[in-house]
């Protein structure tokens, strides 16, 4: 099924150069990008993204370190891109993502691990609309 997904590249990776990196293993697995922005989240930005995790004990390291550096947001759009793209980034913690996964190759731990992912579609749609507006979301180039 045709989907899309929000994918974003965090500030760890964003500093360590891998931008380019991540962005081309994307259109390499067959995931076209539909929008692009770098942008530094604001900690209202930060905390609004990550509501769902509030009670969490590990909430507010969390958003300090999302708003420790600019950040690479962007839609992928593609077949079964919400699946595929959480293929590509492997498990949560870093530590057991293995190598070939973006976590397991420019991941840490289990906070700084690299990129994020939609986790299913209703939580695409709505992590979309949270950072682009329907202009800012370009149909893939045809022929
Ligand atoms: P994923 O990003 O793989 O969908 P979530 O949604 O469970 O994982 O977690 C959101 C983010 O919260 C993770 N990407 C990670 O940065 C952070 N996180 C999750 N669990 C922990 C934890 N136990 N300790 C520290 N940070 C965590």
């Amino acid at each position: 099924m045709l989907e899309r997904t929000l994918s974003i590249v965090k500030p760890d990776a964003v500093r360590r150069g891998a931008t380019g990196e991540i962005l081309q293993r994307f259109e390499s697995a067959g995931l076209s990008i539909i929008a692009l922005k770098k942008l530094r989240m604001s900690e209202e930005l930060a905390r609004g993204f990550y509501a769902v995790h509030r009670e969490r004990p590990f909430y507010g390291d969390l958003v300090k370190f999302m708003c420790s550096g600019p950040v690479v947001v962007s839609v992928l759009q593609g077949a079964e891109a919400i699946a595929k793209n959480r293929a590509l980034m492997g498990p949560t913690d870093s530590t057991q993502a293995p190598p070939g996964t973006i976590r397991g190759d420019f991941g840490t731990d289990i906070e700084q691990n690299a990129v994020h992912g939609s986790d299913g579609p209703e939580t695409a749609r709505a992590e979309i609309a949270y950072f682009f507006n329907a202009s800012e979301i370009l149909a893939p180039c045809e022929a």
